[in-house]
């Protein structure tokens, strides 16, 4: 019996057109990195595990969604389903640190009675001289949003793993205490996928001679 995973998490990356999402999911399912822009159309979708500690890996479903407002009657059908957030700004442009409140906002009026486990990101730490936006407002705002900070670059592949080995150990923790469960209708979490490969012998009536498949159970 060979474990695939033991926990599925759907994550989804949140945040203003251009402030970096779909490169920090490039970057950390594929480890690949392009200056070249190539803005989101709807919901884009990556995957990569993680071991959270021995014997338990966590499967990522991670949802890109798209910064332009044009597409968010699309984007705000998946939050409902995600679990966990990554509310990213960059830091070297204000205004989409100011929106990263509305951002909180939004996506937690319309998933309740239900909440998600958020983490704050400042995007492009490698162009630290055009930084518009200082550590110490960044770790003010996640402090009064009661959630993590963490600062990274995609292009030079800093705290890119940090960021989400930590918002996923945060909702690991919060599973183990019961505060987080599964729930009928809700694919934010999953439990247990095993996987049981065998033989399975099926004989054929005309040639009397056996066809032996692998059938993979779930
Ligand atoms: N210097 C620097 N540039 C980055 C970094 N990450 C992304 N960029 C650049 O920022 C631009 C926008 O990146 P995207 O990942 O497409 O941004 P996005 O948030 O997915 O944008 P939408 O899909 O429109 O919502 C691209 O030109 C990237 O090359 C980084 O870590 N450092
Ligand atoms: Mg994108």
């Amino acid at each position: 019996m060979d474990i695939l995973w033991q926990y599925q998490f759907r994550i989804i990356l949140l945040g203003d057109s251009t402030v970096g999402k779909s490169s920090l999911l490039k970057r950390f399912t594929d480890g690949i990195y392009s200056d070249v822009a190539d803005p989101t159309v709807g919901v884009d979708f990556y995957a990569r595990s993680l071991d959270i500690e021995p014997g338990v890996k966590i499967k990522l479903q991670l949802w890109d969604t798209a910064g332009q407002e044009r597409f968010r009657s699309i984007t705000t059908s998946y939050y409902r389903n995600s679990v966990g957030g990554l509310l990213v700004f960059d830091l070297t442009n204000r205004k989409t640190f100011e929106h990263v409140r509305d951002w909180h906002k939004e996506v937690s009026e319309h998933i309740l009675p239900h909440h998600m486990v958020y983490i704050l990101i400042g995007h492009k730490s490698d162009l630290n001289k055009e930084r518009k936006v200082s550590r110490d407002e960044a770790e003010q705002l996640a402090a009064d949003l009661g959630i993590r900070y963490v600062e990274t670059s995609a292009k030079c592949n800093s705290n890119v793993d940090r960021a989400f080995e930590l918002l996923t150990r945060d909702i690991y923790e919060l599973m183990k205490m019961g505060e987080i469960t599964t729930r009928d209708g809700w694919d934010g979490v999953k439990s247990g996928l095993t996987a049981k490969v065998q033989n399975v012998h099926i004989f054929c009536q005309i040639c009397r001679q056996c066809l032996c498949i692998l059938l993979t159970l779930i």
